[in-house]
């Protein structure tokens, strides 16, 4: 008898996630729960089957770029993949972005959006990227007040119709970098006798799903200043009325190591007609809220496809059988699986955390302590998930040994497409630094250290090692950080950023997890969050050095 392995099988992303579950039972009223769970069915129906199916028989298919027509004509037309077609119907039928703007929930209609996002991102190859954008662009013309933009986009922006559903691009980078945005050379002239109308020309370096209909972009109105200040917002529409491009060249699509369906592309913009979004001036200030949006989505993405490896690597485990049992018989394998799986529970909850206090702060409902968590926090939890997505991926390919190497199983691509996580929308290092800068603006890490404490109060005895773990972990964090920059100055203190934003997130996850034990203990499942708790706490929390490692940096970077 030949032998053949069993694939892994998925199933209802909804029905199997007893993470989602349980954190949506403790979180939601009675009346939410009941109206979302079906919904959430729903999708979850998709997400794990007719997506799901889909997503592992068109793993080789990639957006096309045709500039030319038969007649000599340039066009620069995209054509997206079937898949990422289907996926464009099925975002607006659901409402992945409108939950958002309906508020049906109230306060809550953003837990409610990225359950959605969390449970059908895996299935649909990066299609949350256009719709993190379009997302990102609804709210930034909304806080803009542009009444003109809001009343032309919003409503396409935020349709459920998919023949009438805009999404929106977030052209930032150019060939100077996508961290640095200050130093863009786009340039905009203003139209003669158009208030508010401008003409852009330059470079942008990687446009993210240019099939949009519209983008919100930086360039700098001819006479201001170089920096950041000196760049404004801009309001693009792709093409004009008559369906040609709006003075907007598509070079070329992006050979990328993931999200391969996602059509990034080089554009050359020369001429396209643009309107002031704000003033002339502040851009990278007043698109902020479509970064924070756009953070949010990717600490969401890399929480669901953390799951989808896991759910995959945990189905597998019970089919495979090696050396006479089932791999999930074996210690080894069952202990390896449970430390990612503690990881994976911690950034979930970390990363709908700052969810919640989105959907606050929509709603009026946010106290000014919770707009100072929220500001710290969407930097620590976009740089803490973005790095466990992309570890978690990769045990997660080796959980299925060679099998996880191979494309047609579907499974390299989670790597793949975890690893663009950490780069697009502020590399770890940058939002380090994000968060120094809120430090440096008068902020404190006060509202983390309180957010430990509140998470960890009521903690029973078995949960009192993480517990004050947690709080040891952000305690030492701020004792560092008053001594370094005491001791060391500013260079010492960027010079151990990154694990300081690290021990921040990875405190934050372990309280949170503490919290999501002490919550479930009344409906009696509190035995897997509190086994997460303790596990996370062993695979280890503070991150930071008490002595300055600089003099070792350099000579390791300098090399002799
Ligand atoms: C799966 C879903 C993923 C979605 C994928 C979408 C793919 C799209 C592809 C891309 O476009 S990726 C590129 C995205 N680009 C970035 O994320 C930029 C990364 N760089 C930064 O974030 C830099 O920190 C930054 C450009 C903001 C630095 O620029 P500056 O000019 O040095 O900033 P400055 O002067 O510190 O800040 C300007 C103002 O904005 C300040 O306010 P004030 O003028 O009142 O002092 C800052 O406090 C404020 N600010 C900056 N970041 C903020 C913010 N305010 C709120 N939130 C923030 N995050």
């Amino acid at each position: 008898m030949a032998f053949y392995q069993t694939p892994p099988e998925l199933g209802n992303t909804y029905a199997g996630d007893d993470v989602l579950r349980r954190y949506l039972r403790n979180t939601l009223s009675g009346d939410v729960l009941g109206r979302v769970d079906a919904e959430l069915t729903e999708i979850g129906e998709l997400a794990g089957g007719e997506l799901y199916r889909e997503s592992l028989v068109t793993y080789r298919d990639e957006p096309r770029l045709e500039q030319w027509d038969a007649w000599g004509h340039r066009v620069d037309a995209i054509e997206l993949t079937p898949l990422w077609r289907k996926a464009q119907r099925i975002a607006a039928e659901k409402g992945v972005v409108a939950t958002a703007y309906e508020k049906k929930s109230g306060a809550l209609s953003r837990v409610h959006q990225f359950s959605l996002v969390y449970l059908v991102e895996p299935s649909w190859h990066v299609y949350s990227c256009p719709l993190a954008m379009t997302d990102g662009a609804a709210k930034t013309l909304l806080v803009s007040k542009n009444q003109a933009l809001i009343e032309r986009a919003l409503p396409r922006l935020t349709s459920r119709d998919p023949e009438t559903a805009w999404t929106s691009g977030q052209w930032m980078t150019e060939r100077t970098g996508g961290s640095d945005v200050a130093i863009s050379e786009t340039i905009a002239r203003p139209v003669p006798g158009e208030s508010g109308v401008f003409t852009l020309h330059g470079t942008k370096w990687f446009s993210s799903a240019t099939t949009s209909q519209m983008a919100l972009t930086l360039g700098r109105p001819e006479g201001n200043p170089p920096g950041g200040p000196g760049l404004a917002l801009f309001y693009v529409e792709v093409r004009k009325a008559d369906g040609t491009m709006n003075n907007i060249a598509v070079n070329r699509l992006k050979d990328k190591l993931g999200s391969r369906m996602l059509p990034t592309a080089e554009l050359t913009l020369d001429g396209a007609r643009a309107i002031a979004v704000i003033g002339d001036k502040d851009g990278i200030k007043n698109i902020t809220p479509m970064l924070n949006i756009t953070r949010t989505w990717n600490s969401v993405c890399a929480v669901a496809g953390m799951r989808r490896g896991l759910a995959l690597a945990k189905d597998y485990a019970r089919r495979r059988v090696a050396f006479g049992a089932p791999l999930s018989e074996k210690p080894l394998h069952v202990d390896t699986l449970a430390a990612m799986e503690a990881e994976y529970e911690g950034a979930f909850l970390l990363a709908f955390r700052a969810v919640e206090l989105l959907g606050k702060e929509e709603c009026g409902e946010l106290t000014e302590a919770e707009a100072a968590l929220l500001r710290l926090l969407t930097p620590i939890v976009k740089l803490v998930t973005a790095k466990q997505g992309v570890a978690i991926a990769s045990e997660c390919l080796e959980a299925f040994g060679g099998a996880g190497y191979i494309e047609d199983t579907g499974l390299p691509r989670l790597l793949r497409d975890a690893q663009v996580l950490p780069i697009w929308e502020g590399t770890t290092n940058v939002l380090s630094l994000d968060l120094l800068r809120v430090l440096a603006k008068g902020g404190n890490i006060q509202p983390i250290v309180r957010e430990v404490h509140a998470c960890v109060g009521g903690a029973d005895a078995s949960l009192r090692e993480p517990a004050e773990a947690a709080v040891r972990a952000v305690e030492h964090a701020g004792a560092w950080l008053l001594r370094t920059l005491e001791s060391g100055g500013p260079s010492a203190v960027e010079a151990g950023a990154r694990r300081l934003a690290l021990t921040l997130g990875r405190a934050l996850e372990l309280a949170l997890l503490v919290r999501e034990a002490t919550r479930s203990k009344p409906f009696g499942d509190d035995a897997k969050p509190a086994a997460a708790a303790r596990r996370f706490c062993r695979n280890g929390v503070d991150l930071v050095l008490d002595e300055s490692i600089a003099h070792d940096a350099r000579t390791l970077f300098d090399g002799q």
